[in-house]
């Protein structure tokens, strides 16, 4: 995944995908996030960067293996 801002620096974090990474106007940085099981999982915005940062939220979407490829592949 590649994380990256608009505006100032931002701190992507997925608490329970253990992922952190700062996200940096002019900066592409890469992150690879590995879930244990299919699902949802919330993201914050995990350092201070103005208004609005408390309700910076994002939520990753883990899919099946299969599911993945699929996506990858695009259709047979
Ligand atoms: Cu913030």
């Amino acid at each position: 995944m590649v994380v990256t801002a608009a505006d100032v620096i931002h701190s992507f974090w997925v608490p329970r995908l253990g992922g952190k990474i700062d996200a940096i106007p002019g900066r592409r940085n890469v992150i690879r996030l590995e879930a244990d099981e299919p699902g949802i999982y919330w993201g914050i915005c995990a350092e201070y960067c103005g208004p609005g940062h408390d309700t910076m939220m994002f939520r990753v979407e883990a899919h099946p293996l299969a599911d993945y490829l699929q996506l990858r592949e695009g259709p047979l």
